[in-house]
């Protein structure tokens, strides 16, 4: 496989102006009859050849403006289809033959649960129909939709229905028009035995807009805080961008097979039913979270992406970091904003920064690529997020907005580049941006020295900032970065944000430094007393910064921070700086002694009136083995995994008593209901019942096995069946996972919780039940949701994955070599941690490497092919 190049755009020859669409739907042979309105690109010369993508398709006929055409004037090539001798303006007819039930790679037309489903993003249209399969290419769709009467009563695509009726033979149509320009992608076709839960929102002009979530019907249950969550991101999106939705009908489908979350198709959505659905009995707090956001996030992309998308798949950051962006700051203002900001950094801090220090680090935007569909990654979606909230804090909100209303008042039914958006920024705050676009192109985390010196004789302190980016695949050098630091100087006598002067200019107590050079030297006056600085506020860069903080200025800041997110991340500092000497401590050998300031500091955060239980749940939970695992030179996955339950045992002993009582005091018996408050309360009772069943507690298991037989709604049964299960205990974890299963084995989102929690126990048994669970009925490795649940989540499970004998990656690599011909997708993404193996030991490198190799023999895809020359490389 072959490079596609940023460097090598042009724009596309012919253009499409109105595309015409019927489908015959059937499972073995799908007849596709596509007519195409083409002209020359303005910007192109007369008499270039017409080059269409087109992939499986079994061609059938084909004709220009009538005409068909003879078997010598046109070429079926390894692209598609190509017609050397075409006008200026012409319609394509084509007809073509595809079969939806063998296609297990999830793109293009394919079958799930008995219905006809679609993914178009990023290159599956080429699937169904030969095209200019690319995002710059925007066309006005009209679509019908044939099929069985009796077993199909349902045909969806985008836009309006505007005719339908019976044909023979007991089948029938539905024709739909999308008035609204857009490129392939957006592309839609649901067709099923679905049924629907409808409700109508009325936009900020007045307008009536019908919405539909289409379901099999033993869900008809789940749909309600989907259908909420959608209607109040409609109105976010009315008030906090002045973005109203454009058509009278907007539809979500639930799909049992899908790749991804979910799909922004125009006029209708197609979700993972993962992503979706919820009932209190059967989706945790996480799970109802992550469907608002998501919800949200695909109804965002209607202007972030659809009405304004994207020039080229270099530029999938452009529609992706914003809508991320924006689906955080939706989720921030509808949930407890602060505890919205750890989670995200704190995920990001583990997977982005572990991503960008791997061998497939890429810019946000890339400059190559060879198979798109493995650029849809936590750097392009997360950092460019973090780039876009960079952007927003460094112009202010207002300015943000303005850059934002032009951006989208300009390039309405465009495709475009990041320039233009960063453009539209620039040109509503005044502000020079050219540095700042190096975050797009520069790959890699960025790392900060800081030292910082008080002198008390004059009241000046001195902060000195060094700035490095390390080298990438590709990108040896790297050039200093304009980085936003947001910080204070808290006093070490009062616990309060000190007034900062800097350079004669007064910037209030909590401000932002830019720092633009390789090492910059910031003065700040008249500081009253000794400061302990507050640096990267909020996390306002993504980098990783490092200041030589003693255990007593981690502890001063944990206390004393005015800014939460920093209060949080001081104690994981300091829980890191106590888990270091553990981790060196089991490695030679020693006692492991607790350091008694972490207990102190715990005991004071237990002792803690806040009101905001998610924060200070967030606060009690120690650092992840995978974050610990980043911060080591070398990881020993089985000294963090000791070091940590070490920690986890020592505070629970110490502070048994204070984890009762906060485990009591929130409890609830009010109906379940997804509110930040509840959320918050069962996060902190839940994580105290985490400390108490470390060390099995009999209290604590007594709670553990109450919580979950009260079974009041799945937050609680999940995390007491992962306490049972976790535990050494086989007579706690044996009933209790066999209730479970019997109860829920109707309901496979259940039971990809049900598989995951299992295969993530620490035993040594780990890796049998896997292999064991290969072959349970509800386990298949076409369905994506389960190979991420069982294979997926085992491959996180650090002690058993890692294990030394190599029959944890035997099995991954076995995994991968099988969807690589079922769903290379899937394949690509799956094969992630074995790529990882410069973190490890030479013996477990030795291993790692063995199985990538094997993988190398097979006759790979290219998004195997592509990962896994990188991986090697
Ligand atoms: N845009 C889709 C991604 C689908 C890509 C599949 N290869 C989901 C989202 O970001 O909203
Ligand atoms: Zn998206």
């Amino acid at each position: 496989p072959q490079p596609t190049y940023l460097s090598d755009y042009r724009a596309p020859a012919y253009r499409v102006t109105h595309t015409e669409l019927t489908f015959d739907l059937d499972p073995a042979a799908t007849r596709v009859k596509a007519r195409l309105h083409l002209e020359r690109h303005p910007e192109r010369q007369a008499g270039e050849p017409l080059e269409l993508d087109g992939e499986q398709l079994d061609l059938k006929a084909i004709a220009i403006d009538g005409q068909p055409l003879g078997a010598d004037e046109y070429a079926l090539t390894e692209r598609g289809l190509r017609v050397d001798r075409v006008p200026e303006r012409f319609l394509l007819d084509t007809e073509v033959e595809i079969a939806p039930e063998d296609n297990t790679a999830l793109e293009g037309l394919y079958r799930s649960s008995g219905m006809f489903c679609t993914q178009c993003e990023a290159e599956g249209f080429r699937r169904i129909t030969f095209y200019p399969d690319r995002p710059d290419v925007m066309a006005t769709f009209s679509t019908t939709v044939i099929g069985d009467a009796a077993s199909l009563p349902v045909l969806l695509s985008n836009g309006n229905p505007v005719e339908r009726g019976s044909l023979p033979g007991e089948r029938h149509f539905v024709t739909w028009e999308d008035p609204h320009p857009k490129p392939s992608y957006l592309f839609a076709l649901v067709a099923g035995d679905l049924k629907k839960v409808e409700d109508r929102f009325i936009t900020l002009s007045g307008r009536e807009v019908s919405l539909q979530i289409w379901v099999e019907e033993e869900n008809l249950g789940k749909t309600d805080h989907a259908m909420a969550s959608l209607k109040r991101a409609m109105r976010w999106d009315e008030e906090t961008y002045g973005r109203e939705y454009d058509l009278d009908l907007f539809m979500i489908v639930a799909v049992n097979d899908f790749n991804m979350g979910a799909m922004e198709n125009k006029g209708l959505n197609i979700f993972n039913s993962a992503a979706v659905l919820t009932h209190p009995q059967t989706a945790t707090d996480a799970a109802f979270q992550r469907v608002e956001g998501i919800v949200a996030h695909e109804y965002f992309h209607n202007w972030s992406g659809n009405r304004v998308t994207c020039r080229d798949w270099f530029q999938l950051s452009l529609k992706e970091g914003f809508t991320v962006f924006r689906d955080q700051c939706f989720s921030a203002d509808t949930n407890s904003a602060p505890v919205k900001r750890i989670e995200e950094v704190s995920f990001f801090r583990t997977a982005q920064f572990a991503e960008d220090a791997g061998p497939t680090a890429h810019p946000v935007r890339p400059d190559h690529y060879i198979e798109i569909g493995n650029f849809y990654t936590l750097t392009i979606y997360e950092k460019g997020a973090e780039i876009v909230r960079m952007l927003r804090n460094l112009v202010g909100w207002e300015a943000f907005r303005r850059g934002a209303d032009r951006y989208f008042a300009r390039f309405d039914g465009q495709a475009v580049t990041i320039e233009d958006f960063v453009g539209c920024m620039a040109e509503a705050s005044g502000q020079d941006l050219d540095q700042f676009m190096r975050w797009y192109s520069q790959a890699g985390t960025p790392e900060i020295d800081a030292h910082g010196e008080y002198d008390y004789a004059n009241g000046v302190y001195r902060l000195v900032l060094r700035q490095r980016t390390p080298a990438t695949p590709g990108q040896p050098d790297k050039q200093a970065l304009h980085i936003p630091i947001r910080l204070g100087l808290v006093g070490t006598k009062t616990g309060r944000d000190l007034a900062l002067t800097l350079d004669g200019e007064a910037l209030g107590r909590d401000a932002v430094i830019h720092l633009r050079e390789d090492e910059q030297e910031f003065v700040f006056t008249d500081v009253e007393e000794a400061p302990v600085p507050s640096l990267l506020r909020g996390f306002s860069a993504p980098v990783k910064l490092h200041y030589p903080y003693s255990r007593e200025d981690l502890a001063f800041l944990l206390a004393n921070d005015s800014d939460g997110f920093n209060r949080w991340d001081a104690g994981q500092r300091l829980a890191l700086l106590a888990l270091d000497d553990l981790i060196a401590a089991h490695r030679n050998g020693v006692e492991k002694v607790m350091d008694p300031r972490v207990v102190e500091a715990f005991r004071a955060l237990l002792d803690t009136d806040t009101d905001d239980k998610a924060v200070l749940a967030e606060m009690l939970t120690l650092p992840s083995e995978a974050y610990i695992a980043e911060q080591q030179p070398l990881v020993d996955v089985d000294a963090i995994h000791a070091a940590r339950l070490f920690v986890k045992q020592s505070l629970a002993l110490a502070l048994r008593d204070d984890f009762l009582r906060v485990y009591e005091a929130n409890r609830l018996d009010a109906p379940y209901a997804p509110e930040p408050e509840q959320i918050g309360a069962r996060s902190l009772k839940n994580v105290a019942l985490s400390y108490l069943m470390s060390i099995e507690d009999e209290e604590g298991i007594e709670l553990a096995r109450r919580q979950f037989e009260a079974d009041h709604n799945m937050s609680d049964v999940r995390q007491a069946l992962t306490l049972l299960t976790h535990s050494s205990r086989g007579d706690l974890a044996d009933p209790a996972l066999r209730a479970f299963g019997e109860k829920w084995a109707h309901d496979p989102l259940v039971m990809d919780q049900w598989f995951s929690i299992q295969v993530m126990r620490p035993q040594s048994d780990a890796l049998d039940r896997v292999k064991f669970l290969m072959d349970h009925p509800a386990f298949s490795l076409t369905n994506p949701n389960k190979v991420r649940a069982l294979i997926g989540a085992f491959a996180q499970n650090r002690v058993n994955f890692h294990r030394l004998d190599g029959e944890g990656y035997k099995l991954l690599a076995d995994v991968v070599i099988e969807l690589n011909r079922l769903n290379p997708e899937i394949a690509a993404r799956l094969v992630t941690p074995l790529t990882r193996w410069q973190r490890f030991d030479e013996a477990r490198q030795t291993l790692m490497k063995a199985e990538l190799e094997r993988i190398r023999g097979e006759a790979l895809s290219p998004n195997v092919y592509e990962v896994i020359e990188k991986a090697l490389a």
